[in-house]
C-alpha cells in the first residue's frame, strides 16, 4: 500500500501583535510534534504567519504589505525550512504573497508544498475569494479578501510528491465543487487546505449556526465525489475578537473524517493515509473515464 503518514497541525489565534518569530516558533513545535509521532508530512493553516488581517479595513499601504511575505522563505520563515529539513519531513503553508508581476504590485492568498528536503515542489494561489472589496456597514468583523488578493493565476495544479498525486486549495476554495474535481481529473490523491472561518460570516444566525457543518460536508463531499483524500487545516479559537472555526480533520476517499481535532488552540492530528482506497473508488464507482458524461456538463464553465 502506498501510505503517507499525514499530520495537520491546527493553529489557535495569532494576534494582531504577535510577530513572525512567534508564530513560526509555534509552527515549529507542531512539526516536532507531528515528526516524532511518525509523519513525513503536516499540513498547517492558510495565512498561518499573521493574524487573519482582512478582517480589517486597513488603509496605510505600509501598514497592510506588513502583513505579506515579500519572499519565501524569508529571514523570519527560514527557520520552519530549516527545521523540516533537519526533521526530514515535509510541510504545506499558506501566507500572504506580495510580488511583483508585469510591473504591478500584485496580492495573493498563496500556499506551498515543501518536500522533505525543504525544497518548494508547488505553489497555490488561492482562486475563491469570499467577502467583500469594500466595508460593509453592520458588521463587527469585516471580510476584505476581495479587497486585499487578487484571485489566483495559476489554476488548482497537482504535483508528484511523497509517493502520490497531491494537491492544494484554501479556505473557501474548498466549498466549490470545481475545485476538487479540476484535480480530480489531474488524478489527485490528497488535496491539502488550511482555513480561517469564522462563525459570523453571512450575518444570517440560521447558515451561521451550521458553520461547523458546512466545514466538514464540504470537505467530506469533495473528498468522495473525487476519491481524494483531503487534510483540512484550521486557524481558529477567538482571533482579535473574531470566532473561527476549529475541528481540523483528515478525510478519507471514502469521505470519512478519520482524524478530528478537539480543541480550539495549537493541536497535531495523524492519520495513515492510504492512497490506495482512493484507487478502489476510482477503480469502481468514479472511474471516470467510464462514467462521466462531459457533453452535459458545459454550462460549467459558462459564466
Ligand atoms: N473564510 C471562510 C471560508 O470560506 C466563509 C469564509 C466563512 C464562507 C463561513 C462561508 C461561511 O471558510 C475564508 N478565509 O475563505
Amino acid at each position: 500500500a502506498r501510505v503517507i503518514n499525514t499530520a495537520s497541525a491546527q493553529m489557535g489565534p495569532i494576534s494582531r501583535s504577535e510577530t513572525r518569530r512567534d508564530t513560526v516558533r509555534r509552527l515549529i513545535e507542531m512539526m516536532r510534534e507531528a515528526k516524532a509521532r511518525g509523519a513525513e508530512l503536516v499540513v498547517f493553516p492558510e495565512l498561518a504567519f499573521t493574524t487573519f488581517f482582512p478582517r480589517w479595513l486597513i488603509e496605510d499601504e505600509a501598514e497592510l504589505d506588513s502583513f505579506y511575505e515579500t519572499e519565501m522563505p524569508g529571514p523570519e520563515t527560514a527557520p520552519l525550512f530549516e527545521e523540516a529539513k533537519k526533521l526530514g519531513i515535509g510541510f504545506n503553508v499558506g501566507y500572504a504573497e506580495l510580488v511583483h508581476e508585469q510591473g504591478k504590485k500584485r496580492r495573493y492568498n498563496t500556499a506551498i508544498l515543501v518536500d522533505p528536503g525543504g525544497e518548494i515542489v508547488g505553489k497555490y494561489r488561492k482562486v475563491h475569494l469570499p467577502g467583500h472589496d469594500a466595508p460593509q456597514p453592520g458588521r463587527t468583523h469585516q471580510h476584505l479578501e476581495k479587497r486585499y488578493f487578487e484571485p489566483g493565476n495559476l489554476g488548482f495544479g497537482v504535483w508528484r510528491a511523497y509517493g502520490g498525486v497531491m494537491g492544494m486549495c484554501i479556505c473557501n476554495d474548498r466549498r466549490w465543487p470545481e475545485t476538487y474535481r479540476v484535480m480530480g481529473l489531474q488524478g489527485v490523491e490528497m488535496v491539502m487546505l488550511g482555513y480561517n472561518t469564522p462563525y459570523d460570516h453571512t450575518q444570517h444566525p440560521d447558515i451561521d449556526s451550521l458553520t461547523q457543518f458546512h466545514n466538514h460536508l464540504s470537505m467530506q463531499a469533495g473528498a468522495y465525489q473525487n476519491a481524494t483524500w483531503v487534510v483540512g487545516t484550521a486557524k481558529c479559537g477567538v482571533e482579535e475578537g473574531s470566532n473561527m472555526v476549529g475541528q481540523s480533520v483528515i478525510v478519507s476517499p471514502s469521505g470519512e473524517i478519520v482524524a478530528m481535532a478537539s480543541t480550539i488552540g495549537d493541536e497535531v492530528i495523524t492519520a495513515r493515509c492510504d492512497l490506495d482506497i482512493g484507487k478502489r473508488y476510482r477503480e469502481t464507482i468514479f472511474d471516470f473515464a467510464r462514467h462521466r458524461e462531459p457533453d452535459a456538463y458545459r454550462l460549467i464553465v459558462e459564466r
